[in-house]
């Protein structure tokens, strides 16, 4: 039986004595799997330590099987990565690649799990040190914890998406067809931010997405290199610009502010009936939300035909906030009571904190996901 060949990307600055521990256990945790050839290609930013020596020599030993690509200088984990990708599809064209650290964090013996899942149907998986069996090192300050974790959380409530547990993480198996696709996109992140963009990318383009539990280990040699101000500032402004939930919501806002201008407008220019001009405005905002929403905020997911029909189903469920803001502030004001708070110029009434509350934490998660579910569904994969 052909074998379907694997290459394992390894970028690394300055991580010799990693590499010399690690390679060899690559090739021992793979060598008696029968359907899977893993290679492994080190991108390496021209480290000083003696690296390309050491994979010289290692060369020797794995002939055919280890790959050396050296860039001229230390660029940033996605740089490494995108120049990673090209090399091995010009050159290997290999079913999957692996993204795995060289320091020795990502343990070697959890590449047929990885493999297991692909021959099961995934197109990315990912080694999660947030689902049951995963872990972080113990030796871990609780602040380098509570980061790691608040790090996920953000990623998963800025994409509103919970179905992959750790976003973060750089021990991944991707499929070749998807990396040929984006890879010509994904200049623009240097840096760690790469790892959230190539998720986000999945996601948009309806990859099937699964996991693995990682115990992610302290690296035993060689130095971090990561940079958490950076990554944090990046990965936020990925978030922002990208996100289709952000965007939502951003959309959500915008909707309100035209909703309030062309009542007024009505009331205070044509003299149109308060309710009547209420009806009008709030139809003209749905109009908007929804062409907004479907050109900019769902445009990976842009609707081809029965637009009208999708339409309808829009009014509906934005029919079902209303509703949820009229029970949400029935029960707030029996529970909390209507105080008014009384400030020098205007009045903060309860009602209107229900209402902040009511339609940041019900009406727009309700939204999102129902849109996801029923207007800009995910196609299925064929
Ligand atoms: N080629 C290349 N490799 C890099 C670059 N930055 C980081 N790496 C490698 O990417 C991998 C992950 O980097 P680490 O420094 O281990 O980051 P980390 O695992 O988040 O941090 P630690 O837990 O402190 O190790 C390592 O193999 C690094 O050598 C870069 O700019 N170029
Ligand atoms: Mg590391």
């Amino acid at each position: 039986m052909t074998k379907k060949k694997a290459v394992v990307i390894l970028p690394a600055y300055n991580e010799r004595e990693g590499l010399k521990e690690l390679i060899p256990q690559i090739f021992t945790a793979t060598q008696d799997l029968d359907r899977w050839d893993v290679q492994i290609l080190v991108v390496d930013a021209n480290s000083p330590d003696g690296t390309i020596n050491e994979i010289n020599t290692l060369q020797k030993k794995h002939p055919g099987k280890l790959h050396l690509l050296v860039e001229t200088k230390k660029e940033g984990l996605g740089r490494a990565y995108v120049k990673g990708f090209k090399h091995a599809i010009a050159e290997h064209n290999p079913y999957v690649m692996f993204e795995m650290d060289a320091d020795g964090q990502h343990t070697a013996s959890l590449i047929p799990a990885f493999l297991e899942k692909i021959e099961a149907g995934a197109d990315f998986v990912i080694g999660s040190r947030y689902i049951k069996g995963g872990s972080v090192p113990d030796n871990w300050g609780i602040d380098r914890k509570m980061f790691s974790r608040v790090g996920s959380l953000v990623a998963q409530v800025g994409f509103m998406n919970f179905k992959a547990k750790d976003w973060t993480s750089g021990y991944r198996c991707i499929k070749t067809f998807f990396l040929k696709d984006v890879v010509d996109h994904m200049h623009h992140y240097n840096g760690y931010e790469f790892q959230i963009a190539l998720l986000d990318k999945a996601f948009k383009k309806h990859l099937k997405i699964d996991e693995v539990p990682l115990v992610f280990t302290d690296r035993k040699d060689g130095v971090s290199k990561f940079n958490s101000i950076a990554f944090i500032t990046k990965a936020l402004m990925y978030i922002l610009t990208q996100s289709s939930f952000v965007r939502f919501s951003f959309v959500g806002l915008s909707g309100a502010v035209v909703d309030f201008g062309f009542a007024a407008l009505f009331i205070y220019l044509f003299n149109i009936f308060k309710p009547t001009a209420n009806a009008m405005s709030a139809e003209i905002a749905i109009i908007f939300n929804f062409l907004m929403n479907n050109f900019w905020s769902f445009k990976h997911k842009k609707i081809k035909n029965s637009f009208l029909k999708k339409f309808l189903h829009f009014n509906v469920v934005a029919s079902g906030s209303i509703a949820i803001q009229w029970v949400g502030m029935k029960l707030a004001l029996d529970a909390f009571g209507d105080q008014v708070v009384p400030l020098p110029f205007i009045g903060i009434h309860s009602w209107m904190i229900y209402k902040v509350f009511i339609i940041a934490v019900l009406v727009i998660p309700y939204s999102y996901i129902t849109y996801n579910k029923i207007i800009w569904k995910t196609p299925r994969k064929s």
